[in-house]
């Protein structure tokens, strides 16, 4: 199928769905985003040729990842309709602008990209739009440049909000009163690190928690390690929360503090804090390792599929699309938490208690 039947259209959609853009959770799916899949219709052009969609995706560093690549993939498979373009882009920010470029050059019907940084993408956004190809941005966001025709992913603002409002629950049902923290942060400058680190430094200021040190652990598990090695021996003894910002930080901080005789768990030294609740994860928050998980949903393939089936009919797509998210724990001892998300709403969250991670995690 060829892109220029959109050429003529693209300003205006973008346009309508800007108007369509909601809130914070306006047009959430179900928990865990599980009613995409059934709907979509995903299926050759009305032509019978292949949809041609390029992906820049971020690279290959955690579980998140792999769940997050394979659910592109299969959406955008060839039984779909689709001819997929895929370019692992390996945490290099400027060869994934090289891959957006290179799918200009192709003629791809449509692009999506999962932006490793937040920044730096006008120009390159404004040469989509001149060639005439959509845009669809899923996962972390775009800052400085609103060409892009819908967003499908996470509020990690909330994510770290969340994190914050559970530790301060957990902490006072625990009788924990001095909270010293040390916290490995996600790849510097991604949209998942700043909103999970603003999120939770929110709490941390106003409930005078010190954050002794963050660093950055890139989202994989031997920088989680690294970056935990290093803690052990600077702060042996003085911190008792460890914050980080993906599982596979986690699995690697848990190395690490294994190594340095560092306890941490459920009624242990260190409470253990991680995002993204992948299959792993969970399963140490059932063993009672990681103390809580806050979901961020991976699996954007079919959402994405089902917004180029929207273009395609000409239809108007939402702006931006907010996957839903539970938090999971491994005790059973606080049932829910209010607090107030970045949307300045009050919101009550049930704290799931991990029994089962196999049935539990869908990815
Ligand atoms: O949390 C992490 C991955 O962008 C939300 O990137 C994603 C993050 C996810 O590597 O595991």
């Amino acid at each position: 199928m060829k892109k220029r039947i959109f050429a003529g259209i693209l300003t205006a959609l973008m346009a309508a769905s800007l108007v369509a853009c909601g809130g914070a959770g306006d047009s959430a799916p179900a928990a865990g985003g599980d009613d995409a899949g059934t709907t979509t219709e995903a299926g050759a052009g009305d032509d019978g040729e292949k949809i041609i969609v390029g992906f820049a995706q971020v690279g290959h560093e955690s579980d998140w990842r792999t769940a997050s690549t394979k659910s592109v993939q299969d959406a955008f498979s060839e039984a779909n309709g689709y001819d997929l373009e895929f370019v692992d882009c390996d945490n290099d920010s400027a060869k994934q602008i090289e891959a957006v470029r290179q799918f200009i050059q192709d003629d791809v019907d449509y692009i999506v990209i999962d932006p490793i940084v937040s920044t730096g993408w006008d120009t390159v956004l404004t040469e989509c739009e001149d060639a005439g190809i959509p845009v669809i941005v899923i996962d972390r966001t775009i800052e400085d440049s609103d060409k892009y025709v819908s967003w499908v992913g996470s509020e990690f603002m909330n994510e770290g909000l969340a994190a914050g409002a559970w530790l301060k629950a957990y902490a006072e049902a625990k009788g924990i009163s001095d909270i010293n923290v040390l916290v490995i942060e996600g790849s510097n400058g991604s949209s998942a690190q700043i909103g999970r680190t603003d999120g939770f430094k929110k709490y941390a200021d106003e409930e005078g928690w010190k954050i002794i040190d963050s660093q950055d652990g890139d989202f994989t598990q031997d920088g989680g390690q690294k970056v935990m090695e290093s803690y052990c021996k600077s702060y042996a003894g003085k911190f008792n929360v460890v914050v980080c910002q993906n599982d596979n930080e986690a699995f690697g901080a848990m190395d690490a503090m294994k190594a340095a005789g560092v306890e941490y768990g459920v009624d242990k030294d260190v409470i253990l804090i991680s995002f993204d609740a992948c299959k792993a994860g969970l399963e140490y928050v059932q063993a009672g390792d990681i103390n809580a998980d806050f979901m961020c949903y991976p699996l954007q393939g079919e959402y994405c599929a089902q917004i180029i089936q929207q273009l395609k009919n000409g239809e108007d797509v939402e702006k931006q699309t907010f996957m839903t998210e539970p938090w999971y724990v491994a005790e059973d001892i606080l049932p829910s938490i209010t607090y107030t998300n970045n949307s300045g709403k009050e919101v009550t969250e049930d704290l799931v208690v991990v029994t089962d991670a196999a049935s539990q995690a869908s990815y």
